[in-house]
Parts: C-alpha cells; structure tokens; sequence
C-alpha cells in the first residue's frame, strides 16, 4: 500500500477511507477534513473569534492547533473541575501547550467561582452521577465565559466516537429532547447564548490520536477518574466491535442520522429560553438548571449542618 496522496510509504492506514497517508499528507487530510467540516457546516466566519473548550486531552488540544492552523483567532478556556490529581495534570497540559505557542489562555476552576463547588463535591451533595453534574456545570462556565468575554462561537473537540456514541444512548432511550439538540452547530437561541460547534464532528477517536501525537502535543493520556463508570464507554465499546467488522459504520450512523432524522426531531422541540432568576443565564424554567444544581446543594449542606430538633 501506498500513500494515497503522494504515493511514498504509509505511516498510517484508515479502513474506514480505504487509504493510507505519509505523515504529511495525512496531517493534510485532517486538516481538509476540518476545514471542509467548518465550511460545510457554517461553523466559523472568517472574521470571528473562537473560544476553544480544552481539557488538556488529545482531541480538545489537537483542535486547538487545527483552528489556528486553519487561520482562526482563537483562545483557550480551561474548566478546572476540581478532581483531584487528574484536574491538577490536566491544567498542566493545557497551560504548557498556551505557553509553548504564546496563545491567550482563560483559567476557570469550579472551586474558586461563586458557591466554590468542584464536581466531586456537587455529584456528592446532590447524590448525582459525577458527570451529570459535570455536564451542568460545564455548559454553565462555557456558555458564561462566552458570552462575557464577547466570542462569536464555542469550540469543543467532541469527535465522531464521541457523537456516535452519544447518538447510540439518545437512540436506545429515544431521549427526544436530546436528539433535537444532537447537531453539529448549535445557533444561538438566546442573545447571552452564542453558537456552539463541534469541528471534529467526522473526524474519528483514532485519527485525533495519532494527529496529536504526530504533532509532538503533549496530551494528558489518563482519562478523569469518573469515565470508567460512564455508559458512555459502553457505547464506544460495541461501536467499535461493529466498526471492526463493518469499517464506516460510526460515520454513516451519525451522518445519516444528521440527514433524515434529526430535522424531524428539531421540528418538534423549540422551546425558547428565558432569563435564570439566579444568574441571567438563558434558562428553560425560572431558574437553569446550575442555578437549581447549585440551590439543591446548599439546602442539602444547610440540612445536614442544622442541629438536630430537641
Ligand atoms: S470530566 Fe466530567 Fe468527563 Fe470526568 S466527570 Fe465525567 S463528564 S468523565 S468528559
Ligand atoms: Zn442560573
């Protein structure tokens, strides 16, 4: 086999393209890849400013370069959640790769902002499941550090393992409120809301790995402590037993679902947000869902501080 650009020795084989790439020429199919999906989807506008999401994993620090190579101005935001060791490498990661390109980098951590909670203390208060809580306040502090630092659009690095396996859940609990939203490109439905894309969207797991590790990014390669409980790594599991079998099968689940149902799901699901009482956040009932987390984590703690009655 041969490079399919250039016809020199491989470095890499992708079943699901039937090719192989030189390493340069497969840094230049990512990058068309990207590019194609940015322009396709009308993601980012020339002009605009971008707020990256990065965790300081392979795919959120690989888009990160993607962007900026792709002529995109565009910061960083990390979200420090507050677990324990793996937040503290992860920050390190994130601000090493800032340092290392003179790139503008926003630091958030969960336990240094308004009620002072990081996600294992949430998750335990309010008896969720570490990444439920996470997933609230993650949108909170994304969608917040958006909107007051004035970007036009919000980057995250989910890939297509991640949309297949997030669509696979949606499908098998026909979750309709969630498969309306499952888009590549989020529009604002709120002036405090600005709009949400997801770049790497056809690009797979496998290919952001080797793209990072190609480029010499230095990635965190532990995953959070809470993943190995996640359902989530379930789906990626029987995805990729029939993505052996059956190479393309993720791109053409998630592609084809974006192209017939989705639409329909949309169409029926348009509520439109209101202001949070608590923080003038957009919100779908009086208060968002952070603001209602965050009170039912302190009526909790008030409960359980209050002296027994006599
Ligand atoms: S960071 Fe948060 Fe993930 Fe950790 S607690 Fe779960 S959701 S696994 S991407
Ligand atoms: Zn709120």
């Amino acid at each position: 086999m041969r490079c399919r650009r250039c016809r020199q020795p491989p470095v890499i084989e992708l079943r699901r393209h039937n090719a192989a790439f030189c390493r340069d020429c497969f840094f230049h199919h990512v990058q068309e890849q990207v590019r194609r999906t940015v322009h396709d989807f009308r993601m980012i506008a020339p002009a605009e400013r971008v707020l990256v999401a990065v965790s300081g994993g392979k795919d959120s620090l690989a888009l990160w370069d993607l962007l900026l190579d792709l002529g995109y101005e565009a910061d960083g935001l990390y979200l420090g959640l507050g677990i324990g060791e793996y937040s503290d490498a992860s920050q390190e990661k994130v601000e090493r790769f800032a340092a290392g390109r003179a790139l503008p980098l926003r630091v958030v951590k969960l336990e240094a902002e308004g009620p002072g909670l990081g996600v294992p203390a949430v998750a335990a208060a309010s008896r969720r499941a570490p990444c439920a809580a996470c997933g609230t306040m993650k949108r909170h502090y994304f969608d917040a550090a958006a909107f007051t630092g004035g970007f036009d659009v919000l980057a995250t690095g989910h890939n297509l393992d991640d949309e297949a396996a997030r669509l696979l859940g949606n499908v098998l609990r026909w979750q309709k409120d969630h498969l309306a939203r499952q888009r590549p490109v989020l529009p604002p439905t709120h002036p405090k809301f600005v709009r949400k894309v997801k770049p790497l969207y056809l690009t797979s797991e496998y290919e952001t790995a080797v793209y990072a590790f190609m480029r010499g990014i230095d990635y965190i390669v532990d995953e959070c402590p809470n993943a190995a409980g996640a359902t989530q790594l379930l789906y990626k599991a029987a995805l990729d037993r029939l993505e052996v079998e059956s190479p393309g099968t993720k791109l053409a689940f998630v592609k084809e679902f974006l192209r017939t149902a989705q639409p329909a799901f949309a169409a029926v699901e348009q509520r439109e947000p209101q202001e949070c009482a608590g923080c003038g956040m957009p919100a779908y009932g009086a208060l968002c869902s952070f603001c209602s987390l965050v009170r039912e984590v302190e009526t909790r703690r008030a409960r359980t501080a209050s002296p027994l009655p006599a």
